[in-house]
């Protein structure tokens, strides 16, 4: 897959209103290279809206997308890859679906988890939460920065950071051997969203 640094995921209830492909869209105006849409709420047709809307919008800028959890959105609109979770169709069964050249992203939380994900063929893994977060219902707790070095150490397919990071947090994150970070609060609940991400690119280089 085409590396990355920075990534966003759609996140409405920060919103305050704004327009979702708005918000996305400044987000890769201020450096984001891949986004996700994840969307735990609406009925599959509001889904396949959204996503072919990102769809659209990611190709003008040559932007990754990747749907979370909807493989049949996202072989509808044609993402280049689908996000799971560790309860979700498993690394096998995801890549006869989704085929051999698309990307799927597998979420873990230690360090078995991560060995799996890659003897299993996932392109990249989310590695987190790091911190706490509010944008996840039953979210495990914090595995803290330390899961961070083990998968640094260990992993050699691209891994990317999650998980309560912020402007002023994301340095222990770097710190621990991170070189991508995602986040969804952070920067699409930023009152300057471009200048966020900006600013996360300048921190990232
Ligand atoms: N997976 C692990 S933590 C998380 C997800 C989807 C939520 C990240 O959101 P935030 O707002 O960046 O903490
Ligand atoms: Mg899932």
């Amino acid at each position: 897959m085409k590396d990355f640094k920075l990534y966003a995921i759609t996140g409405e209830e920060f919103h305050q209103g704004r327009d979702l492909i708005e918000v996305m869209e400044e987000a890769i105006l201020g450096g984001v290279d891949i986004i996700q849409l994840r969307d735990k709420k609406s009925k599959k047709i509001d889904v396949l809206k959204k996503a072919q809307a990102l769809r659209e919008l990611t190709k003008k800028h040559d932007v990754t997308f990747i749907v979370n959890d909807h493989i049949d959105v996202a072989l509808a609109v044609d993402a280049d890859g689908i996000h799971v979770g560790q309860d979700d169709l498993p690394l096998t069964e995801a890549r006869k679906v989704m085929g051999p050249d698309k990307i799927i992203g597998i979420s873990t939380h230690k360090i078995e988890e991560a060995r799996a994900a890659e003897a299993g063929g996932a392109d990249y893994i989310g590695v987190g939460p790091i911190f706490e977060t509010k944008s996840k219902e039953d979210v495990v707790d914090p595995v803290t920065t330390q899961y961070i070095q083990q998968v640094a150490n260990e992993i050699t397919i691209p891994f990317v950071a999650i998980g309560g990071i912020k402007l002023h947090n994301v340095d222990q994150v770097l710190a621990a051997g991170a070189t991508r970070v995602c986040m969804i609060s952070e920067i699409v609940g930023a009152d300057d969203v471009k200048g966020t991400c900006e600013k996360f690119i300048e921190i990232l280089k």
